[in-house]
């Protein structure tokens, strides 16, 4: 039994003055990048609360610089992703075959502390919470070894950074959560950078008919060249959309994802799957204090609704497969990095996100 804290830091980007951030085990720092997610500017808007002040991001790849005593999935010198759903090995869930969602996550309890209870930042003397576990907007993070995974080191970290949240929560609701199969039909409610990557998994598993379903129709051209087959807007027709889905696959979709976060189209995606064996899949983070009221009868008859958390993938075990997948060119990430910009330029990233017009902004130094 080990009883030493198992920590260690990894080298990104820096949010704070340099100086005025303290990390345990700070050293040199190498290679930056971090994605910016619509669960950080959550934060910054209120949808998801957490304790101030607190260092944001939790899309990266990075270098490890130390590690702490009892490390040993990781040494200084690796590549790394770091996992806001950690994978301890040891909780009911990870104990599980069936699981993904480790009980050392802090997307539960949201404390913004490392799961030992102390936080490793401070900013001119005050502390200075977690992110998820994860925090990287800053040059030098501290994580426990169950939140990092090593990855070939020849991957290119200002892409791969898309497999610590994004991507990987897209994909794997097709593929480790729905199980899609091959020649199914699905429908996917959403066509951000999550959302396309789900496109993108329900494709690889082999989806003969894949509906994109946005509000913004500018979505639709990278939609169709990623694997969707037909684009719907909600608002071009006068009827609601799960009936249109009804009309447009005979019945309903084998597998619908609703990748919004809304309570209305959750319900539309349940609705506009097969009454007796269509499987909905909520991706999109429900938001706060909003409860759903549905007709029980559209379970009765036999559907499922489930939901999923990074793409139900066991984190650990899994990052390292999935950038080998993309180094075997099984999927692109690309298509999602509408802009890699400086890290100083970290306020027009999160402008971008806000106003809609990028998928995924990438930060780098
Ligand atoms: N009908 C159809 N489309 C709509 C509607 C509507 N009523 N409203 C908005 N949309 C479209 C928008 O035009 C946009 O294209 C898309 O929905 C949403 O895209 P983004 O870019 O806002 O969001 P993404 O793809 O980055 O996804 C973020 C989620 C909304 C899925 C968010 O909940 C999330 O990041 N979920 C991950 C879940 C998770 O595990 N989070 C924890 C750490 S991130
Ligand atoms: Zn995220």
């Amino acid at each position: 039994m080990r009883t030493i804290p198992q920590t260690l830091s990894l080298t990104f980007s820096i949010v704070c003055h340099k100086t005025d951030i303290k990390a345990l085990h700070r050293n040199f720092h190498q290679i930056v990048a971090t994605g910016i997610c619509r669960s950080d500017d959550h934060v910054v808007s209120g949808a998801l609360v957490m304790p101030f002040p607190i260092i944001l991001g939790h899309e990266a790849a990075g270098v490890v610089e130390s590690v702490g005593q009892g490390v040993t999935s990781v040494k200084p010198g690796d590549k790394v992703i770091p996992l806001f759903v950690p994978q301890c090995g040891e909780c009911k869930s990870c104990l599980s075959t069936k699981g993904n969602l480790c009980s050392k996550t802090d997307l539960g309890s949201r404390a913004g502390l490392m799961p030992d209870g102390t936080t490793r930042f401070t900013c001119k003397g005050k502390a200075v919470y977690h992110f998820l576990g994860t925090s990287t907007f800053t040059e030098y993070t501290v994580v426990p070894e169950s939140a990092v995974a090593k990855i070939n080191p020849a991957a290119p970290l200002e892409k791969v950074c898309l497999i610590g949240c994004g991507f990987s929560t897209g994909y794997g609701a097709a593929l480790q959560t729905a199980k899609v199969e091959p020649g199914s039909t699905c429908a996917i409610f959403g066509l951000g950078g999550v959302g396309l990557s789900v496109v993108m998994g329900c494709k690889v598993a082999g989806a003969s008919r894949i509906i994109a379903v946005d509000i913004n129709k500018d979505k639709f051209a990278k939609a169709k060249q990623l694997g969707a087959t037909d684009c719907i807007n909600p608002k071009d027709f006068n009827k609601p959309i799960h009936e249109v889905l009804m009309e447009m696959t005979d019945g309903g979709v084998d597998y619908s994802f609703e990748v919004i976060g809304r309570t209305d189209t959750m319900t539309a995606a349940l609705a506009c799957c097969h009454s007796n064996y269509g499987v909905s899949v909520i991706v999109g983070v429900p938001p706060a204090a909003q409860n759903i009221t549905f007709d029980p009868m559209l379970l009765f008859t036999g559907r499922s609704w489930k939901g999923s958390v990074f793409g139900g993938w066991k984190s650990k075990d899994a990052v390292p497969k999935l950038v080998a997948d993309y180094m075997k060119k099984t999927f692109v990430l690309d298509p999602l990095i509408t802009h890699t910009l400086p890290w100083t330029k970290i306020n027009e990233g999160f402008d971008l996100l806000r106003t809609g017009k990028s998928i995924r902004s990438v930060l780098t130094f």
